[in-house]
């Protein structure tokens, strides 16, 4: 019994210290667990950081691209600041061609006045000439209607005026048409005002028979003051322009103003006069 006793005992020290050693096997058993967890954990990580390994290198081209595309950004902007610039540069040439279009056509347009302009001057010059050539009025006349008339402040004789008119190489003015009867009136008056004045008329070579001093008839043309000419006293063979703008009979040794006129550009007579070559009739007293 003692033995049974004593064996029971240490069966229940044993059973005591089994208790006691199952709190700690339980926690053993945790903490197997706990690493059973952990290892999978740890197993997950490596493949982790494998996968990890393996995108690192990918990773790295990433990192090697993107500062390729950081070294390239420079460049690229100074190409979009050269894109700006060509763009510009596009602008200005078309500018440039619209300028050169304008040009061309200005050229033309330059060419065709420059010819104009040659022919407009070929035809100045061609006129000049014309104008060189044409026959001109001496100093003191006037043309009119292709005569060059003056008038004389002076008063002379009929024939004294007309030898006068044959010094500057023409005769005394023969007004045959109302048009140069009306503008010897005017180119006296502003000489002389209104005085009488002789012209080229006269009926010294038969009474009645008027005639001009180159010889050639009166014609159809005059301007006789009413009851005109009357040959007034038998002593009246030249004739004048009244203060009435009228013509009339007068004696031709009295000494009056007078008109003469000349064909322009004939050379001024030197020694004898038209008149003194055409009427030689003197102023014989009446
Ligand atoms: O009445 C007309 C008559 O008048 C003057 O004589 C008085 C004129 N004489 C002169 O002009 C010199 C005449 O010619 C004219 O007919
Ligand atoms: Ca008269």
């Amino acid at each position: 019994m003692r033995q049974l006793s004593t064996t029971l005992d240490a069966l229940k020290r044993d059973q005591d210290n089994m208790r006691q050693l199952s709190t700690p096997l339980d926690a053993l058993k945790r903490d197997q667990d706990d690493m059973r967890q952990l290892s999978t954990a740890l197993d997950a990580l490596k493949r982790d950081q494998d996968d990890v390994r393996q995108l690192s290198t990918p990773l790295d081209a990433l990192k090697r691209d993107q500062d390729d595309i950081r070294q390239l950004s420079t460049p690229l902007d100074a190409l979009k600041r050269d894109q700006d610039d060509m763009r510009q540069l596009s602008t200005t040439v078309d500018a440039l061609k619209r300028d050169q279009d304008d040009m061309r056509q200005l050229s033309t347009t330059d060419d065709t006045l420059k010819r104009d302009l040659d022919k407009e001057g070929s035809r100045t010059a061609a006129l000049e000439q014309r104008l060189h050539e044409m026959p001109s009025c001496p100093t003191g006349y006037t043309m009119f209607r292709g005569t060059c008339y003056k008038a004389f402040n002076t008063r002379k004789t009929f024939s004294d005026a007309a030898a006068a008119c044959g010094e500057d190489g023409g005769t005394l003015a023969m007004p045959r048409d109302a048009e140069t009867d009306t503008f010897l009136i005017s180119l006296h008056s502003a000489v002389s005002g209104k005085r009488p004045f002789w012209f080229g008329l006269h009926d010294q070579r038969e009474e009645g028979s008027f005639e001009w001093v180159d010889g050639s008839s009166l014609g159809t043309y005059n301007s006789w003051c009413p009851g005109e000419p009357n040959n007034n006293r038998g002593r009246e063979d030249c004739v004048l322009h009244n203060s009435e703008d009228e013509w009339n009979d007068a004696p031709c040794n009295r000494k009056y103003r007078f008109i003469c006129q000349i064909v322009p550009g004939r050379p001024l007579a030197t020694g004898g006069t038209l008149t003194t070559n055409v009427l030689r009739l003197s102023d014989h007293p009446q």
